[in-house]
């Protein structure tokens, strides 16, 4: 192994002269080195892109209509404007549903109302109500339907709250209007908010479950990428708790309208759904709590945690799941360990993993050198420093240039980051994992995920490939 180049603010300045003045000033407040001496490590966020840099960040549509409410399958997305947004991001999120394609599954169809000029002169509102007859017409088991609406909804002025109001009366089922246009906010994160405002107003407490139980629980924020909640479900229902509700992954209308009614809500993906939790407690009185299944470690601490919460017979179970996989994870770290110890990842996604997963790295052995989010705000990055070692940098909103260059200074084993990032690094010869879809693996929650985890990070880094391939600044180092 090469010897580790050392993190530091002067590196970091270095990278970040190459900035007019103004782009410099403003880019220094997102990037801290975590240092002995660093106890708040204030860093800014949640803040709009510079012009004329590359983020790697989404829109408001993207955190709606892709994140929280693409993964309700029985309900249906209409991609409402030019077909584009709708088209592009077709199935690009992997987040998987069980169900029959076409009757109470819909996740894996596009549905949009294909603007065109005429629509942006004209409005499209009777467009909109045509296109919800004809899917109801199409698709007869359909539980309900969201518009999704893009950019030119918005500055047309189309009305798409009375379309919804009219049709929903007419066809009897719940018809969300969300005007998550993508211009709205300044990444993908008002889209959440926005989505969850929606479900708030038009979908939760318009059921009642009638078979409501003392265990009952809601996962909130597991969007089932590659099976994750499938993984996570398996743990909670082996501790004794019945998962009635997930939101969104794998999951139902009825999941979020009897959403009220549930004991405890667990939330995994803290920055996508926040707002619903807090809603639920001041409205229902439900609480809710945090948790981590990425890694053993984090999943035994949170099952423990979770079990305090619900009586003695379920923290026993919580004991006895935790001491049942206890031998199988320890095989899969045996297996893996030895060829994984001490190597440096660095990571780049959107608004919670940056900080989640550092725990199942760890147990491998491994470390993470730097770690930054697209979209997170203040209280995540207050949940990251602790997380973090020392003489690790982390970068908000980073830029493809200073990504660049932190890789080609720091020299990472492997970078777990997304498509827009993956094939810049490969070209560079460094390992390269996407941490968002998971390069069409998974699960990587839970007891069933951490094998499969461990597996795809060794086949990254060690893969006989990157002894055929030469990174750049090896060769020029070479040739100076
Ligand atoms: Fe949450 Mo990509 Fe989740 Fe997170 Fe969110 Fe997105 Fe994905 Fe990423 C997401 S909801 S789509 S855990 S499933 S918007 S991987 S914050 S950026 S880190």
């Amino acid at each position: 192994m090469s010897e580790q180049p050392k993190v530091s603010r002067e590196m970091v300045d270095d990278i970040l002269s190459a900035y007019p003045e103004k782009a410099r000033k403003m880019r220094a407040k997102h990037i801290v080195v975590k240092d002995e001496g660093c106890t708040t490590c204030a860093i800014k966020s949640n803040s709009k892109t510079i012009p004329g840099v590359m983020t790697a960040r989404g829109c408001a549509y993207a955190g709606s209509k892709g994140v929280v409410f693409g993964p309700v399958k029985d309900m249906i997305h209409i991609s409402h404007g030019p077909v584009g947004c709708g088209y592009y991001s077709w199935s690009t999120r992997r987040n998987l549903a069980a169900g029959e394609r076409g009757v109470d599954n819909f996740v894996p169809f596009q549905f949009t109302s294909d603007f065109t000029e005429n629509d942006i002169v004209y409005g499209g509102d009777k467009k909109l109500e045509t296109l919800i007859r004809e899917i109801k017409e199409l698709f007869p088991k359909v539980k309900g339907i969201s518009i999704q609406s893009e950019c030119p909804v918005g500055l047309i002025g189309d009305d798409i709250e009375s379309v919804a109001r009219k049709m929903s009366k007419e066809l009897d089922m719940p018809i969300v209007p969300v005007r998550c246009e993508g211009f709205r906010g300044i990444s993908q994160s008002l889209g959440h908010h926005i989505a969850n405002d929606a479900i708030r107003d038009h979908m939760i407490g318009k059921k009642e479950r009638a078979d409501v139980g003392p265990y009952d629980v809601a996962l909130i924020g597991d969007y089932n990428i590659g099976g994750d909640a499938w993984a996570t479900k398996t743990i909670l229902e082996e501790m004794g708790l019945t998962v009635t509700n997930i939101w969104t992954g794998d999951g139902t209308a009825e999941m979020l309208q009897t959403a009220h009614q549930t004991k405890l809500n667990l939330i995994h993906c803290y920055r996508s759904m926040n707002y619903i939790c807090k809603h639920l407690e001041e409205e229902y009185g439900t609480p809710w709590m945090e948790f981590n299944f990425f890694g053993p470690t984090k999943i035994e601490e949170s099952v423990l945690q979770i079990a305090e919460r619900f009586d003695e017979k379920i923290m026993k179970k919580a004991k006895a799941v935790i001491a049942k996989y206890k031998p199988q994870m320890e095989k899969v770290i045996e297996q893996y360990r030895p060829r994984l110890e001490g190597k440096k990842v660095m990571l780049y996604v959107g608004g919670l993993r940056p900080r989640h997963i550092i725990g199942a790295y760890e147990d491998l052995g491994m470390e993470v050198i730097g770690t930054g989010y697209e979209f997170a705000h203040k209280d995540d990055y207050d949940r990251t420093i602790p997380e973090m070692g020392n003489a690790t940098v982390i970068y908000d909103d980073v830029t493809a240039y200073e990504f660049e260059e932190f890789v080609k200074r720091l020299k990472p084993d492997l970078i777990g980051s997304g498509i827009k990032e993956k094939y810049v690094f490969e070209k560079m010869a460094v390992p390269f994992r996407q941490m968002h879809s998971w390069d069409y693996s998974g699960p990587y929650h839970g007891y069933d995920g951490f094998p499969i985890f461990a597996r795809d990070m060794d086949m990254a880094i060690n893969s006989p490939t990157w002894a055929l391939s030469q990174a750049p600044w090896k060769k020029s180092a070479k040739e100076v």
